[in-house]
């Protein structure tokens, strides 16, 4: 968020109590007793928007425990299945359930009227020996992150996902598409960029100190000030996780709750009948850095090939054949994201593979020569070929 401006000492007191507190009721009025105590200006806008998305979605849960009581509550919830899971999300008839059908096996209903689809439906869309989940959010309104049109859940299947795609309609305002999708992540603290620095605070109710986990560096501050920072939010016991470049702001926006990253891309639908490319220039313009692909459901050629590709590439993946000696290599990968060891191939296999490993055999674009023998810590890449001995 980059946000929070010399919040009054009542008010930081007031989240201490809000962190401490367990039971959603009692956490709810304590929310809302520090929303009453922040003063309302510029500088507090996100934090006031980031809890007030907190309360909505504490309400939210207060109502559906209710509701799981008596049995009545549809459930949001996809289990992950295959390489990665990407939740597809947009304004309504962007076209969302009609690329389900294009590319996955499953047949959600398309209808030229709003709001068809009312719950997740999965699909999978196979690629190169793996398959991606998509799954199709409902449609997401301006005010989502708020509760608005079951937006929490929605909010929470993008949160679970491992990447998202933002899917707006070229002929209805593009950039006005992204930006209503785009701000309720934001406000959700879903982050669709990588940043720079990450901050976890992890509390301890014992102890009397703070400790840092370093992965990373603090940038314009010091461990002293991070110290003194969190003292005055009454947090004087915790492990404090820096990773990458972090600034003060990061560390105090922290205190409210970690960010996500999910990687995203663009799809910008309907270009068979959009009235000029203008919408999409000015679409590439406010969405970067992230990718923006011009499609049609209905008319481009290959569209699994090409949206296939361009997952995998966002998503880094790494496949890994496992042989055993003497036979082939198995057809099916093991998959990886962003970077991969044998350590961790052994332990996907099984923990045996891992607890009992001598060495391994290594073929492919990795490998220095064909059936190299390599170690744990042997870092791989998409397409190698590795053969375990234990
Ligand atoms: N011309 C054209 N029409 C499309 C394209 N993709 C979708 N449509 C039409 O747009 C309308 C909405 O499509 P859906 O796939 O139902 O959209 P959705 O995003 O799932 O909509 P909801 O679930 O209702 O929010 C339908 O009439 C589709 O036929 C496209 O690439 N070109
Ligand atoms: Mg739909």
């Amino acid at each position: 968020m980059g946000m929070v401006t010399n919040l009054p000492q009542e008010a930081k007191n007031k989240w201490n109590e809000v962190a401490q507190t367990r039971n959603p009721e009692e956490r709810l009025r304590l929310m809302q007793e520090f929303l009453s105590l922040v003063p309302k200006h510029k500088g507090t806008e996100k934090l006031c928007a980031h809890v007030r998305t907190q309360i909505s979605q504490l309400r939210e849960e207060i109502e559906r425990r209710k509701q799981m009581k008596r049995g009545t509550a549809p459930s949001y919830f996809i289990e992950k299945q295959g390489a990665a899971q990407i939740v597809i999300l947009g304004p309504t008839n962007v076209g969302r359930s009609s690329l389900m059908r294009a590319v996955t096996g499953s047949t959600p209903d398309v209808a030229p009227y709003p709001f068809t689809t009312r719950l997740p439906v999965p699909g999978m869309l196979p690629y190169r020996d793996i398959q991606f989940q998509l799954v199709e959010a409902p449609p997401i309104l301006r005010g989502a992150s708020e509760g608005r049109g079951d937006g929490n859940r929605i909010l929470s299947l993008a949160r679970n996902a491992d990447g998202l795609i933002i899917m707006v309609d070229l002929t209805q305002d593009p950039v006005e598409n992204y930006l209503t999708v785009a701000g309720e992540l934001e406000k959700a603290r879903i982050q669709t960029v990588k940043p720079e620095g990450y901050v976890e605070i992890r509390r301890r109710g014992h102890g009397s100190e703070i400790q840092f986990i370093w992965e990373g560096e603090l940038v314009e501050t010091t461990p002293e000030e991070v110290v003194a920072l969190l003292k005055e939010y009454r947090i004087t016991s915790a492990l404090v996780r820096i990773k990458g470049r972090v600034t003060i702001d990061l560390v105090e926006d922290a205190v409210f709750g970690s960010a996500v990253y999910r990687p995203t891309i663009i799809l910008a639908n309907k270009v068979d009948i959009a009235p000029s490319l203008d919408g999409l220039n000015h679409l590439r313009e406010a969405a970067r850095p992230l990718e923006v692909i011009a499609i049609s459901v209905q008319k481009t050629q290959n569209l699994p090939e090409l949206l296939g590709r361009k997952l995998f590439e966002m998503l880094r993946i790494i496949r890994i054949y496992t042989k055993e000696p003497g036979r082939e290599p198995s057809p099916t990968p093991i998959v990886g994201r962003g970077r991969m060891t044998v350590a961790e191939v052994a332990k996907a296999l099984h923990t045996d593979f891992y607890k009992r490993f001598k060495y391994a055999k290594l073929w492919g674009p990795s490998s220095k020569f064909p059936g190299e023998k390599v170690g744990l810590d042997r870092e791989l890449s998409d397409g190698d070929i590795v053969e375990l001995h234990i």
